[in-house]
């Protein structure tokens, strides 16, 4: 069977075999925030049809398709939080972010903590991957980091550990009982994928706030909103109903695919 079946694929054929609806490119997710809308539903029900599908069909260590120097057009459009405030965010920046801590903790057996420097000073990967992002666009970018994969091993995860928990330092949303802050999640073989890494470099500069300083996550295979920017720490788990509306994610909160893959 073919390899690049992907899930828009499928989801096209569900939508033409089973409604009027036609779902086929990026331009058409964008009435996806209306909740309860036909094609929402239709998304939340296909969610584990699609998570169950894609790994059947396309593996688990696929690689994303990379692309030449060439066709990096314009640079990565800032999306989402682009500038945070919450007081240790701006604490952090103020300082170039040299107390910046990268923490790994939860189901492991040894927790373990990285600052900036000893990530930059990790073996490195550079790729340039195509970003995909829900609302219709998409940024063909280098990202530069250090696989998440190693490190994850270092902390030596529990065998009943299930899932990666990003936890971000952004405030995505103000409301009138506090911040929401911003997070999403993986399996662990997207967690352990090559391809994912601890970016602090775009397009061969210093990632910038914008994007995600001092690091942010790359999962190559899924949509741009199970890319963490600002991330801290990263939770090993075995459920994710404590965390947030308990979908697994910021956006999987207001009814996104948990899976995201594209
Ligand atoms: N912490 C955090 N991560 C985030 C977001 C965000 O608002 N906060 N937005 C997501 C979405 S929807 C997209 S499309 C990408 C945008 O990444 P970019 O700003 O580097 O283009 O980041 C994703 N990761
Ligand atoms: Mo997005």
């Amino acid at each position: 069977m073919s390899r690049i079946i992907t899930r828009r694929g499928l989801l096209g054929l569900g939508a033409a075999a089973g409604s009027s609806l036609i779902l086929s490119g990026c331009d058409q997710f964008d009435f996806l925030g209306q909740r309860g809308g036909a094609a929402r539903t239709f998304l939340e029900q296909a969610n584990v049809m699609t998570y169950k599908a894609q790994r059947l069909l396309i593996g688990e260590q696929t690689l994303a398709r990379e692309y030449a120097p060439s066709e990096i057009r314009q640079g990565q459009r800032p999306n989402g939080s682009t500038d945070p405030t919450t007081p240790e965010y701006l604490a952090l920046k103020a300082n170039n972010f040299a107390d910046y801590k990268l923490t790994v903790t939860g189901m492991v057996e040894q927790e373990v903590s990285f600052s900036l420097d000893e990530l930059r000073n990790m073996p490195a990967r550079s790729q340039i991957t195509r970003h995909d992002c829900v609302e219709g666009w998409s940024c063909i970018a280098k990202w530069t980091g250090t696989p998440l994969g190693p490190i994850l091993d270092m902390a030596k995860v529990k065998p009943q550990a299930r899932f990666a928990v990003y936890h971000c330092y952004d405030n995505i949303e103000k409301t009138l009982s506090g911040d929401i802050i911003y997070y999403t999640s993986s399996d662990l073989i997207d967690a352990h994928h090559p391809q994912s890494i601890l970016s602090y470099g775009l397009n061969d500069q210093v990632l910038p706030v914008s994007n995600g300083a001092p690091i942010r996550l790359r999962i190559e295979r899924a949509l741009g909103y199970k890319q963490p920017k600002f991330l801290h720490t990263i939770e090993l788990v075995d459920d994710l109903s404590p965390f947030g509306k308990g979908k697994g994610g910021y956006w999987e909160d207001t009814g996104y695919d948990w899976y995201g893959g594209i």
